[in-house]
């Protein structure tokens, strides 16, 4: 029986309800309704489309995978061929490019540039005809690529009919497949918890996805995909800018990147560098540098090409995050809490913008699950400002002989005996305060910028202190006066008075903070501030049982434990009692009423310059009213503080409808205080 119109049309209703909320969300950042809506829609539609099958149509949204795998990837000849980019390493290098477009272009005013990040991905373009999703076809060589339609189909930000109005007849789209950083770690677990292979880096899983030949796969790994051009287009014109490209595309629902900006002139363009290189880190994908074209296709078309590459664009790269470089040694350190961290001494490599010699292992699974020998040639990693790691071993450069690397029995730094807890991957050295590398680092916690913030206390001093016998506990250094410090190698009178100052002005502190430098076991910023604001006051917190800790939010039994067990420790206690004796104070705070968080769930994103208090301090308080302070702006966070000159953060608020509050709505939300 031929379906009613009524089905007909709610099937053409929905179809275009459901491209249109795909746009909104995917396009424009920017969703209209919740997710469990969209659900029914598309639950609708193909409870609708199984009972009358004529309905389906290849770009229904229930037609993203495809029933069956392709028997190889077909050959696909691109009709405009698929460029590639010349690359610029340094500032040099771009300015002889900015200063080369104008000599050709007779220029005497300056260029406007697009510029866009360069994602690590896998180049791609997509043809809809009539609107239609045609055909997505890999790079390959620029002339001939590979047919990857039926996982492209698989994409869910990737439209199968286009949306808004004025699209051509036949559009052919280029860009960057890629995953999502959060997508390829969820991946890579999943893969090892089934004793799969994981992937190196999220391109190459981007890649390894796209040549899949069962697009069930690809469906299940969450690929993406920014556009950054056309290819051929036909039955429209395209205005004559490249920013106005990217409009275009976004209009017509394709995800371009958010971070595309029109800048004027070499300057516009190095501000550009600067600022994406320090936001690098922070994105929810991985780029290797910057692209900058020419904005007016005009001009573009005037400077032509070389090769295969543009004269108008180019590709200014970051540092390699990756290098190889070899293993020269192994070794044990001894953290704060005893715990024993496996750190690789490397032959030094300039990697991610500065030379590395050490990098982490973090733990003794780790270290044996990579299995990182002494003399091997390793991938290390070193991106933003984390830690440089260690990503694998390459097997076919190892030497002949080398061996496993074992968990030491007994402490390199003291001796004492290594012990490891029942499923517990860390191994801790059992010699507590005899241990010398514990005092250290206790005493390094205890000087750090969020703890008591001792400014001139830096490593080395320490290391003299506890060396030569005169620093053994944080309480100690209260004691030390600027004469005994004066005699220490590498100090004068003045950075021993300067110490003895800082020292001074450490005694005024607060409850979190004071918490928070005592160093207790898995106690950070945030558990500090919640122990403080719920419990009120340090006497408060010493006399509460483990189950009254755990009434504390988002404490759980493992912290309560620590907690508790650390002020029962008389030890740690006659080092609380010193530091008392020796002054060290804070402000009451007002007994909150049991479970008073006025802030508990919601979410906060400090951006900018505060006048009255800095962004720790207020970070801090919001942490103390049960809140949590983010880094990064999305649609789950609930305010949006915003100081003076704050930037992308502000902005992506603003773009997403978030709430944002000023230095003193921020106040009157802390109750004033
Ligand atoms: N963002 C971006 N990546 N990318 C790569 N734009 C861009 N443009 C390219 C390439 C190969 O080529 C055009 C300049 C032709």
């Amino acid at each position: 029986m031929p379906a009613p119109a009524s089905a007909r049309r709610r099937a053409d209703w929905l179809r275009a309800e459901i491209t249109r909320h795909d746009h909104r969300y995917y396009a424009l950042d920017d969703p209209e309704i919740p997710d469990a809506e969209y659900d029914r829609l598309v639950g609708e539609l193909r409870e609708l489309e199984q009972r009358h099958p004529e309905l389906v149509r290849p770009d229904s949204p229930t037609q993203r995978v495809g029933g069956v795998p392709v028997a190889g990837f077909a050959e696909v000849r691109h009709q405009v061929p698929m460029l590639s980019l010349d690359n610029a390493f340094t500032r040099e290098e771009v300015e002889a490019f900015d200063r080369r477009v104008r000599e050709r272009l007779e220029a005497r005013h300056e260029i406007d540039y697009a510029c866009e990040p360069k994602l690590d991905g896998v180049a791609i373009g997509i043809t809809w005809r009539d609107g239609v999703l045609e055909q997505a076809a890999t790079r390959g060589d620029g002339t001939t690529g590979e047919d990857v339609t039926h996982n492209v189909r698989t994409i869910r930000s990737v439209p199968l009919r286009l949306g808004g109005r004025g699209w051509p007849a036949l559009l052919e789209a280029r860009g960057e497949v890629f995953l999502p950083l959060a997508g390829f770690a969820a991946m890579n677990r999943r893969a090892a918890e089934q004793g799969e292979k994981t992937f190196v880096n999220p391109r190459n899983a981007a890649a390894g996805s796209l040549r899949q030949l069962d697009p069930r796969l690809a469906a299940s790994r969450p690929l993406d995909v920014f556009f950054y051009g056309v290819g051929r287009i036909e039955g429209a014109q395209l205005g004559d800018r490249h920013s106005g490209i990217l409009e275009a595309l976004r209009s017509w629902g394709l995800r371009t990147a958010p971070e595309a900006r029109v800048v004027r002139g070499v300057d516009g363009l190095l501000a550009y560098y600067e600022d994406l290189g320090q936001r690098r880190s922070g994105l929810p994908y991985q780029i290797d540098g910057v692209v900058y074209k020419v904005d007016s296709l005009d001009l573009q078309r005037r400077l032509g090409f070389v090769a295969r590459a543009p004269r108008w664009a180019i590709a200014h790269k970051f540092p390699a995050e990756e290098e190889l470089t070899t293993v020269r040694a192994i070794e044990w350190q001894v953290g704060r809490t005893g715990a024993l961290t496996p750190v690789a001494r490397l032959e030094p490599v300039f990697v991610g913008g500065a030379t590395v010699s050490n990098a982490t292992l973090h733990n003794i699974d780790e270290l044996l699950r990579k299995d990182v020998r002494v003399g091997d040639t390793v991938i290390l990693r070193r991106a933003g400002d984390v830690i440089p790691e260690v990503v694998r071993v390459i097997p076919e450069r190892r030497p002949r002989g080398t061996a496993p690397v074992s968990l030491p029995a007994t402490c390199p730094v003291c001796g004492s005996e290594v012990t490891r807890e029942e499923g517990e991957a860390i191994a801790r050295c059992s010699g507590a305060l005899i241990c010398p590398a514990q005092r250290k680092e206790t005493l390094r916690h205890f000087a750090s910028r969020r703890a008591l913030d001792i400014e001139g206390l830096g490593t080395k001093l320490i290391d003299q202190l506890v060396d030569g016998g005169l620093v053994r506990s944080p309480a100690d250094l209260y004691a030390l006066r600027a004469e005994d410090l004066a005699a220490l190698e590498r100090m004068g009178e003045k950075s021993a008075a300067n110490l003895v100052e800082a020292l001074d002005h450490s005694r005024a502190t607060t409850l979190p903070r004071f918490l928070y430098a005592l160093g207790i076991r898995d106690v950070g910023e945030a558990t500090a501030a919640a122990l403080a604001s719920y419990f009120g006051s340090l006497q408060a917190i010493r006399e509460a049982t483990p189950e009254q800790i755990m009434e504390v939010p988002d404490v759980g039994p493992v912290v309560a434990g620590h907690v508790h067990a650390f002020f029962a420790e008389p030890r740690n206690e006659a080092v609380i009692a010193a530091l008392l004796r020796h002054g060290l104070h804070w402000p009451a705070l007002p007994k909150p009423a049991p479970g008073a968080t006025p802030l508990a769930g919601q979410t906060f994103v400090l951006t900018g310059r505060l006048d009255s208090l800095t962004r720790d301090e207020a970070g801090d308080r919001i942490r103390a009213l049960g809140g949590k302070v983010a880094g990064s702006v999305s649609k789950n966070t609930h305010y949006v503080v915003a100081g003076a000159d704050a930037g992308s953060k502000l902005d992506k608020a603003n773009r997403l409808g978030v709430p944002i509050l000023d230095e003193a709505g921020l106040l009157q939300l802390l109750g004033g205080a």
